[in-house]
């Protein structure tokens, strides 16, 4: 018996973002489970670097409550961040290009060296070298936004662009810092670093366990994004986006 074609399946998610279309889900269809899920991921992503494009990074998602809430899925994710995802801070992302983008203010590390695989990270100060203030643009490729686990994982988690602030020294607590996000100068949602697995902190050991799990291993250059604060909002084209972060600074994004 053959199992599902799951470079094909990649291929269909990676279609979508590439034309900015919907599509059904896929996951049930296919049998997919999350680790199957996973493989097409590395394939949807393998297509991206086969283009040119180079890893910078890892994402966590749905590492918060409201998040959960937000897309009915209780389990927290990873994906992988490539080079032409990142947008300069204070730049502009063309709405066209995406089906139905969302923002979400995130924290981001810039990381250190990371121990071997299923060694504990010990010091964060060793393990992450600065910390800045992120926005995050999700689009999942699924029409209306609908997903299972399955379908996200294989969605690459939904990531589709990010902005990273200005680096900023390790402050000493990470765990309750205030979070904002500014729309065209009124605040569309407010939260707090608390809302991140308790602590931004720990999304790390997650992603480190989460992705050595199927022996992605993080390295030393790489952004990680922590996860959301807040749920996320629509984005809109002329809107003016802004994730505050107290102690860390602010990230910003226009929409055209
Ligand atoms: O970064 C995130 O938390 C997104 C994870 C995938 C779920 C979604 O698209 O909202
Ligand atoms: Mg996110």
């Amino acid at each position: 018996m053959t199992g599902p074609d799951l470079v094909k399946i990649a291929e269909t998610l990676g279609v979508a973002a590439d034309t900015a279309t919907a599509i059904p889900q896929l996951a049930a269809a296919n049998g997919l489970d999350v680790d199957a899920a996973y493989a097409v991921q590395t394939a949807l992503v393998r297509r991206r670097l086969d283009r040119g494009e180079r890893m910078v990074g890892l994402k966590m998602g749905l590492t918060s409550r409201a998040k959960m809430a937000q897309v009915g899925v209780d389990e927290v994710i990873w994906g992988r961040l490539t080079d032409a995802m990142r947008v300069p801070d204070s730049g502009t992302v063309d709405v066209g290009d995406f089906i139905h983008p969302r923002v979400e203010p995130e924290v981001a590390f810039l990381l250190d060296r990371l121990p071997e695989p299923g060694e504990p990270i010990g010091d964060f100060t060793d393990a992450v070298r600065a910390v800045a203030p992120a926005v995050e643009l999700i689009d999942s490729r699924y029409a209306n936004f609908t997903f299972s686990l399955p379908d996200v994982v294989a969605d690459n988690t939904s990531a589709a662009a990010f902005v990273i602030g200005p680096w900023c020294p390790v402050p000493d607590g990470l765990d309750n810092l205030g979070v904002l996000l500014e729309i065209d100068g009124r605040v569309a949602q407010v939260g707090s670093t608390a809302a991140i697995l308790g602590d931004p902190r720990r999304a790390l050991d997650e992603g480190v366990r989460l992705a050595g799990r199927h022996g992605v291993r993080l390295r030393e250059g790489w952004v990680f994004l922590a996860g959301a604060a807040t749920a996320a909002v629509p984005l809109r084209p002329g809107s003016h986006v802004r994730a505050v972060v107290e102690k860390l600074g602010t990230a910003s994004l226009k929409a055209s």
